[in-house]
């Protein structure tokens, strides 16, 4: 063959396999446009196309290959299940049906839960548009981690079963039950033979009791799936769940997505939104956990898309597994229960991340009506939250104290470790999360501000010594002398008029700003020299002490 021939046979060649194969321009963007308006017909979702199976549709938008995740199968099974509890009705209850003491070991009615389907049917409640969301066709999967503290039977088997009825099994790569120390018999052998069932399905147990954090820990320790979803032990995940978290963690994997927690009431069962679904995490400054409305600059133009999150509810959300550990996993000196969801959100956020909740992603929740277990003397929430706070938190750690004075003296125990962790990653500071991300939190939740750190005597660390003045030769200067314990003589007072007053001198600090001295001088309010800025400072406080000192 001829040199020429040869190469325009080539050609040839290359162009063709260029038409079918690249994305937008080749054969496929053919299809995408078809397969886009099949799928956007409305009233689809009532007619599944039945024995299809999931991956029936395909779309090529910035050229990755999205497919429909749905199992419409599956979803026209449990459209035709009836029975009571069914369809996340609540269970319709009788005076009977009510154990106290069986009520209080779970902290929710067990009768009831044990008398509904382990695969009982939930109602969509997802936005419109997600029923037609497509997601990347190659997502990574997933380890299921779910830790447990002597949860009851049927609502353990609950969150399993409904995570296998409704999610994709190409995606799990396992689920990792994980026992925190349990003491009740069902947890134990029992639990064994009824998950062997599942192979995916493991169990591991902690060799003491460690607390939601460590145990989850372990949990993740033992993961191989390419991202960690988390979850609790009384969970029903909903239609379509995971598909739209992994996809989020695709595009980006320094990425935490939560789904949206729906309420599975603690009496009936009843499967419903929660008040105020589509709000995002935030905090007040007692550190109590809150959801505030996404304010209009974040709101998304399809409100099924996911938003940002300042901080997460704490239970349930996703993470790319090795992001996760890069990240330091959770502080293991927090301890049983609490904290660990400000955490991993501000180390998310401050540490190069970001955090998302999506709304076409639901699982219910049982919001038990009290805390059934155990917790060991000595732990509290408060020494978790306070670890927090002085890792993670800066000078706004100060607002919580002014909340809670009894957190300022509280252990923390060692966190030289955690901030460590904090400067070999880089992470910024505290200011930067409450003005880039939970700018909006204070609107709802003001701070209370700290009383100005400005009157009795300014001592000197090193010296040990007080600033005083002394009038000589030159006028009066600033020195420094022995602090006298209540020593009046050295006491200083910020006014509101930004002067620092000096009452035994009755003279002000003031400079010369061309030779950088301080110097004492006759107040002068309206001289800018003598006027000093703090950093932090409450008029209103100020006034009050002020008005206090005088009268
Ligand atoms: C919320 C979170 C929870 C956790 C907690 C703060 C949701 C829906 N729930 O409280 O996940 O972030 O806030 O820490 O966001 N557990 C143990 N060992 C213990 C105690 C609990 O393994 O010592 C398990 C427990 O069985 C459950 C999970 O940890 O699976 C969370 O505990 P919870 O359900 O008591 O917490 P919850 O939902 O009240
Ligand atoms: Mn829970």
């Amino acid at each position: 063959m001829k040199r020429k021939q040869k190469r325009f046979l080539q050609m040839t060649l290359l162009f063709t396999v260029a038409l079918i194969f690249l994305p937008n321009i080749g054969l496929w963007s053919l299809y995408k446009d078809k397969h886009l308006v099949k799928s956007a017909e409305p009233g689809e979702q009532q007619t599944f196309p039945l024995g299809l199976g999931d991956g029936q549709f395909y779309s090529w938008t910035d050229g990755l290959r999205r497919k429909d995740w749905h199992d419409y199968e599956s979803i026209q099974k449990e459209a035709m299940r009836s029975g009571k509890g069914e369809h996340g009705k609540p269970y319709p209850l009788t005076e009977e049906d009510h154990d106290d003491s069986a009520y209080r070991e779970n902290g929710f009615n067990i009768f009831v839960s044990n008398n509904i389907a382990l695969e009982r049917s939930l109602p969509d409640i997802r936005h419109a548009n997600c029923k037609h969301k497509m997601y990347l066709e190659r997502l990574p999967n997933t380890s299921i981690i779910i830790p447990f503290h002597n949860e009851g039977w049927t609502s353990l088997l609950r969150t399993i079963h409904s995570i296998i009825n409704r999610t994709p099994e190409s995606l799990i790569a396992e689920i990792i039950l994980v026992d925190d120390f349990s003491e009740r018999e069902h947890l134990k052998d029992k639990l064994e033979e009824y998950m062997a069932r599942f192979s995916k399905v493991r169990i591991v147990r902690t060799k003491k009791r460690e607390g939601l954090i460590r145990t989850r820990l372990l949990g993740a320790s033992m993961a191989r799936g390419e991202v960690l979803t988390f979850l609790d032990s009384h969970c029903e995940v909903n239609v379509n769940w995971l598909p739209p978290l992994l996809n989020q963690i695709a595009l980006n994997h320094k990425t935490i997505v939560c789904p949206m927690i729906d309420v599975i009431d603690h009496n009936h069962f009843g499967y419903e939104a929660q008040a105020g679904d589509a709000m995002r995490g935030a905090f007040d400054w007692e550190m109590y956990y809150k959801r505030i409305p996404i304010p209009p600059e974040l709101q998304r133009a399809d409100p099924s898309d996911p938003f940002e999150s300042p901080v997460m509810a704490g239970g349930l959300f996703a993470v790319d597994r090795k992001w996760f550990w890069e990240l330091g996993g959770y502080d293991p000196g927090l301890e049983i229960w609490g904290g660990e969801q400000y955490e991993i959100s501000f180390k998310v956020w401050m540490c190069g991340g970001e955090m998302f909740d999506v709304p076409c992603s639901r699982v219910g929740h049982i919001y038990r009506k009290y805390v059934p277990y155990k917790v060991p003397s000595g732990t509290s929430l408060a020494r978790n939250l306070k670890r927090v706070a002085e890792t993670w938190m800066d000078e706004f750690a100060e607002y919580i104290y002014q909340r809670r004075p009894e957190y300022r003296h509280l252990s923390t125990g060692d966190i030289s470790a955690q901030k460590e962790l904090r400067k070999q990653l880089k992470c910024k500071d505290f200011k930067w999360f409450m003005a880039a991300v939970a700018w909006d939190v204070p609107k709802y939740y003001p701070p209370v501000e700290p009383p100005p750190a400005a009157w009795g005597e300014i001592r000197n660390v090193a010296a040990n010594l007080c600033v005083d003045s002394k009038h000589g030769a030159t006028g009066t200067e600033l020195r420094l002398d022995i602090c006298v314990k209540d020593g009046s003589e050295r006491t200083w007072s910020h006014e509101q008029d930004r002067t620092l007053f000096h009452p035994v001198s009755n003279s002000c600090m003031d400079c010369n700003p061309a030779e950088k001295k301080i110097v004492m001088a006759r107040c002068d309010p309206l001289s800018e020299t003598q006027q000093w800025i703090f950093e932090h400072i409450n008029m209103t406080v100020l006034e009050k002490l002020n008005h206090h000192a005088s009268s």
